[in-house]
């Protein structure tokens, strides 16, 4: 305990609280429904934006104070081990997840990074010990370094294909090591720059490939951790394959994977996509394909994966209202993807970074089960759809219907009446539950 020295426990203080350092609305403890506030949230913290990142952006170098950055090589990984379960303990958090390259740094080969790997997971088991905080999923880095330039699994380089496998390979022997509950593929660069020079089919079918033998070989060692494509259009390449949630599912089908994967959706992806979050969320839902989330948003005036920590009141409860009527995220969570700005460079600012979005979540989570419990969306939409449940729509529905039937209905139609969707109403109602959920006026 001597990184976050000043910093001690946090704890649920209430909404009337002034303390910086203590949660307002996540109270773990509170049952909402059967489950309490900590089963239903799953939080975990993303191991490369809260102890590797050093907040550079591409105008400047990193600001990030870090005490643990006196280190470096293999000591430097040892001492963010030591800080990540201190903080784990002090935010009082479920679970963590990483990339290889953020724990441990990699080598002049591919043995020596095993060995490195080998050598921080065992630690890292060891503190998992004592710690109530247990990984929510593990992934690689198929992107960073230059040999991954034209993409790993979709690259043009059978040897690349080749290094990147053997990377995922060692991924999933550590996730079944630190008893990962999921196994996530970030398609990083896999995508293209240009078509000019692309062979799309042979990328794609290639990616198909890819993800069987990684099935194959999870099977193989019995690791049965919940595999994962997280969507993302753009960044670092012009597009990615794994555009969105649709164009993820359509992919899986294709290539008969559809049963093996499910979806880690993230805010700023969905945005990046050109959808709101509750839509990617939303659509994956609908086809039970909602795996975990990566929790964050991004910034309403820039058009890239800004990764900030979710505060906007109104995206979380929509998102937790998917997400409750999912009947929650199963084996997945809410993993906070996000990092500070890069003014906000203190160590404490950590601190009050995972506050603010565990905070967002608890009371989105609190508003969606009030309208739940009210059948506030359900009663709009189930009237908005009622000339489907009699008459000529649930002929429809039932399938009993033809376009002669349809044609002979519509002949006998004399005016058709629409309803008022009523949005703005509904906004407001919205509205109001945000602002009395926690006061109950
Ligand atoms: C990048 C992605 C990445 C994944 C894990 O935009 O969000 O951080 O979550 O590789
Ligand atoms: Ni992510
Ligand atoms: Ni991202």
């Amino acid at each position: 305990m001597r990184y976050f020295a000043n910093i001690d426990h946090i704890k649920y203080e209430g909404p009337a609280s002034t303390n910086p350092l203590a949660f307002k609305f996540y109270n773990p403890e509170e049952k909402i429904g059967n489950r309490t506030m900590e089963e239903i949230l799953r939080f975990g913290v993303a191991y490369w934006h809260t102890f590797t990142e050093n907040l550079k952006d591409p105008f400047g170098t990193g600001t990030a104070i870090r005490p643990w950055d006196k280190f470096s090589g293999m000591d430097l990984a040892k001492a963010r081990v030591e800080a990540a379960f201190e903080f784990f303990e002090k935010l009082n958090v479920p679970y963590f997840c990483f990339h290889d390259v953020d724990i441990a740094p990699e080598g002049e080969t591919l043995r020596e990074s095993n060995q490195n790997l080998d050598v921080i997971v065992a630690m890292i088991k060891d503190y998992m010990k004592n710690s109530k905080t247990k990984l929510l999923w593990n992934t690689v880095n198929n992107f960073s370094h230059p040999r991954f330039v034209h993409g790993a699994g979709s690259s043009n380089n059978a040897d690349v294909f080749a290094y990147a496998a053997a990377k995922v390979k060692k991924g999933l022997e550590v996730g079944k090591e630190l008893g990962a509950e999921n196994y996530v593929f970030w398609g990083g660069r896999e995508g293209y720059e240009t078509l000019l020079n692309t062979d799309m089919k042979l990328e794609m079918d290639n990616l198909g490939r890819f993800f069987h033998m990684a099935a194959a070989y999870a099977k193989e060692i019995g690791f049965d951790a919940q595999f994962l494509i997280e969507p993302k259009p753009k960044e670092p390449t012009s597009h990615q394959y794994d555009f969105d949630v649709a164009s993820g599912y359509a992919f899986l089908q294709n290539y008969g994977l559809q049963d093996i994967f499910k979806f880690n959706i993230e805010a700023n992806h969905a945005t990046l996509a050109g959808h709101t979050f509750e839509h990617e969320l939303r659509y994956a839902r609908i086809h039970d394909m909602l795996g975990s989330v990566d929790a964050n948003q991004g910034h309403p005036l820039l058009g890239w994966d800004t990764d900030e920590f979710p505060s906007d009141l109104y995206a979380t409860t929509l998102a937790m209202y998917e997400i409750l009527k999912n009947g929650g995220l199963g084996r997945g969570g809410l993993n906070f993807d996000a990092k500070v700005r890069r003014g906000s460079f203190e160590p404490e600012d950590l601190f009050h970074a995972h506050i603010a979005g565990m905070d967002s979540f608890a009371v989105g989570l609190k508003v969606a089960q009030k309208m739940m419990d009210d059948h506030v969306l359900e009663n709009v939409v189930h009237n908005r759809y009622s000339s489907y449940t009699e008459g000529i729509g649930k002929e429809i529905v039932d399938g009993k219907a033809d376009f002669h039937k349809l044609e002979e209905y519509a002949f006998g139609l004399s005016d058709i009446k629409n309803e008022s969707g009523k949005l703005e109403r509904i906004k407001a109602t919205i509205n109001q539950y945000l602002l009395t959920a926690y006061t109950g006026k």
